[in-house]
């Protein structure tokens, strides 16, 4: 039987592409870098399957451009797919999943990493080191705030968040607040789901884990800064679009917050110079999954769904 041709628009973990030759007629593309909308409405036309990532960008016009797709499915490495319009997949008649447990810990993680940087003032020490201008230690020099026993605001308790409020708990002492669409409890963790107003006037640190897309676009707006405390910072491992970074800006110019320490922006791959020039932020390169294991078994995960699919059975990780 013919094997489904299946292409992988960028360079993964060998692994993966060990067992997708196995499975698949594989073509992978070298190129690590954006794919444009003309790629791939030619790749819906060319494969039966697809395992996209964050910069293949599935817009309605990418779908319009392709009047019969061979296409059936886009298997995202990847939990968030924001890049994927799938109002206009589902019109073509492509399914969707995604690899939502694979990312979970590694991203929680960094959302903690995130936030001791921005509250211990790391990347500041850091880059005086590495400038050679360090004079030596001094007792008021690099002072930062406290993280154990302080508040954090998770805004959006899926897996992640969840995991956020789990490693706050248990291993700083935090208290934990969060909001959420829908009523939530985390198991094993004290954690007080609050209106985001609440929650943002209350947190000493306030952790983006919703999903992207325009359902959470700007949800950190003007006013949400103006509602933070002042000592508060901003950790963002979510989606860029959740920030309206000109306010964040503004609101760091204002003295409005404390700091951000951010992982995903709202143009990505560009930083605005007015964030890459300030010595109160973090950023970071979107680095939540990026650990070998966890790389590895996005990969895995999303060839798992493929597949199931061609099997005839509904994948596990189906989200549209
Ligand atoms: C990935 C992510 O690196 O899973 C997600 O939603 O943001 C990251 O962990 C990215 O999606 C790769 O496509």
């Amino acid at each position: 039987m013919r094997r489904p041709r299946l292409l992988i628009t960028r360079p993964m973990p060998a692994p993966v592409h060990e067992r997708a030759g196995t499975l698949f007629d594989l073509t992978i593309r070298k190129d690590t870098g954006p794919t444009t909308m003309a790629e791939l409405s030619a790749a819906l036309l060319d494969h039966d399957a697809i395992l996209p990532s964050l910069g293949d960008v599935f817009s309605p016009a990418v779908f319009a451009g392709v009047v019969s797709s061979r296409c059936r499915i886009l298997a995202n490495f990847g939990a968030g797919v924001s890049h994927i319009d799938l109002a206009a997949a589902a019109g073509a008649g492509i399914a969707v999943t995604n690899t939502p447990g694979a990312v979970t810990g590694p991203t929680a993680d960094l959302a903690m990493l995130l936030l001791l940087m921005s509250a211990r003032r790391a990347g500041e020490g850091e880059r005086l080191v590495r400038s050679g201008e360090w004079k030596g230690w001094h007792p008021v020099q690099l002072l930062g705030q406290d993280v154990s026993g302080s508040t954090v605001g998770i805004v959006g308790m899926g897996r992640i968040g969840q995991e956020v409020a789990r490693r706050a708990a248990a291993g700083f002492g935090m208290r934990v607040l969060f909001h959420n669409r829908s009523p939530k409890t985390v198991p094993g963790v004290e954690a007080m789901q609050v209106p985001l107003d609440e929650l943002l006037r209350r947190a000493d640190f306030v952790v983006l884990t919703v999903p992207g897309g325009n359902e959470t676009r700007h949800l950190i707006d003007e006013r949400a800064f103006m509602l933070m405390r002042p000592e508060a910072h901003l950790v963002n491992v979510s989606r860029g679009e959740v920030v309206d970074e000109a306010a964040l800006i503004r609101a760091l110019d204002n003295r409005r917050i404390a700091g951000a320490a951010l992982d995903v922006y709202e143009f990505e791959p560009a930083v605005p110079a007015a964030l890459r020039e300030r010595d109160d932020v973090v950023l970071l390169p979107h680095l939540g999954s990026a650990t070998h294991a966890a790389r590895a078994a996005m990969g895995m995960t999303a060839l798992d769904n493929l597949e199931a699919f061609f099997r005839g059975d509904t994948p596990e990780n189906r989200v549209a």
